[in-house]
Formats: structure tokens, sequence, C-alpha cells
């Protein structure tokens, strides 16, 4: 675990990862070694379970990178186990709600903020801690983010940001761009988008926190960038593999 990644979001420096689509310890490793400052899993869309998942927040971890995890839902049990697996962040996704909102942080966060239970030593030995110097600082060294990406979570932007101990909204810009087109298309920069961005981006202003989004790709994170958004997704794995791929064979002489 890297301990400061609160620190580092502080300064307001765009932070950028990789998201990780696939399983594999060996290839989380190596896309941990890429010039990105974290790498994200992807447990909910992504072809990995626990097992895969908790190898692999190892090898990113020993790679000196932050390990964070899109569970798989905004469920108490599945966000213990990815901080108890030594998960440095977690983003959950479809948070519509307050009340929701409240149920993330309580999940995510030791008693006085929230109810997560203790157990398992994985997170102490990559966070490097005692079992003391973990609990003491957890909530602190490990954030929790709430996926703004339906309409009913737009309209409720302000009381999900402003719950205690939430560390950061993360807009997905798919979902969202389905829901504010009643179904139409994705289109991560589409006005109304893009207006709807602005608006999570002030909540997160005025609440004081970290604003974060999937983008995918240049363009769209320098858009992003401009508005305010600090936390972001950069490349997807496949991508990755499908753009070198292509770089590589762009200049050879058949
Ligand atoms: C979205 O854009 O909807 C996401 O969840 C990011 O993958
Ligand atoms: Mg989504």
């Amino acid at each position: 675990m890297s301990s400061n990644l609160r620190e580092r979001l502080s300064t307001g420096k765009p932070f950028l990862f990789s998201w990780m689509s696939m399983a594999g310890a060996q290839v989380a490793g190596q896309i941990a070694r890429l010039p990105f400052d974290g790498v994200t899993l992807d447990m909910q869309h992504g072809m990995m379970d626990f097992g895969d998942a908790a190898a692999m927040i190892g090898a990113i971890s020993a790679a000196g990178k932050p390990a964070i995890v899109r569970v798989l839902w905004n469920d108490p049990g599945l966000v213990g186990q990815a901080l108890d697996a030594g998960a440095t962040a977690v983003i959950a996704p479809m948070v519509n709600s307050r009340a929701q909102a409240e149920a993330l942080v309580k999940s995510a966060k030791y008693p006085p903020m929230g109810q997560r239970s203790w157990g398992g030593y994985t997170m102490v030995q990559t966070a490097k801690m005692t079992p003391g110097e973990y609990l003491a600082q957890a909530n602190k060294v490990t954030l929790v983010f709430a996926m703004i990406e339906t309409r009913e979570a737009l309209e409720a932007v302000d009381e999900i940001a402003s719950v205690p101990g939430l560390d950061g909204l993360f807009v997905g810009p798919s979902d969202l761009s389905i829901a504010l087109s009643n179904g139409a298309g994705i289109n991560k920069t589409a006005d109304y988008t893009l207006a709807a961005m602005d608006k999570v981006a002030a909540a997160c202003k005025r609440n004081n926190l970290f604003a974060g989004a999937f983008a995918g790709d240049a363009a769209i994170m320098n858009e992003y960038i401009s508005r305010g958004f600090t936390f972001l997704a950069a490349a997807v794995d496949v991508d990755l593999m499908r753009i070198g791929a292509a770089a590589i064979l762009k200049d050879v002489k058949l």
C-alpha cells in the first residue's frame, strides 16, 4: 500500500492511473511499472475474482504503486475484502443516494467514522505497519470514492458529497451519458455529460472531496482536468495492448 495517496492527491496534481480488466498478477506487476501513478482493478466489469485481485494487489504494491479496487457493488463485504487485501482506495459503483453513500463509508472506515470490521493481515503487511498502527491510520491512508453515474446520483450529488468520511466522487461517464441520453449512446464529452460533470466537480469543491472520473484517453483526460478532475483512469489494459501493437506495426516496411 502506498500510504501517501491522500497527500499526493492533496497536491492537486492530476493522478493518472491504469485500469485493469483482466486477471493476472504477472501482468499487474508489469502494468504497475508503466509510467502511471497507480493501478485500478475493475471487479465490476473486469474478469477477475477475489483470489486474482488479492494476488494482483500484492504485485502492484511490490512495484511501489497504490492498488485501487473498483468493487463489484456497494456492499460492505466486498468493500471490506478489497481493503483487507491491501487496496489503498475503493471505488463503489452506482451510489445513488445519501443513505447509500453513508453505507459505503460505514463499510470502508473503522469506528468512530464507520463500522469496518477488523481482521486479516494482508493489509497490515502491505501497509508495512503493525496492526495497531494500521488501525490508527487506516481511515486516513485508505480512501473511499462513490461513483456518480445515474440521474438519481446527479440529483442527489450534494447530499452524497456532504457525507462525513467520504473522500471523493468518481464519475462513470459511460453510464452517466447512457442515462442522460435515455439510452441513446455513450458520449464521454457530450455537452450534457460535461455539464453534469461540472456539477460533480463543484460538489467536490464545496465539500473538500477529491474529484475523479474514468477518462481512457489523452483528449478526454485533458477535458476533465480542465474541469477540475484530478483522479483519473487514464488507460485500460486492453487499450494499452491494442495501441502498443498498432505503434509497433505502423512503421514496419513490408
Ligand atoms: C462508467 O463510465 O460508467 C464507468 O463505470 C467507468 O468504467
Ligand atoms: Mg459505470
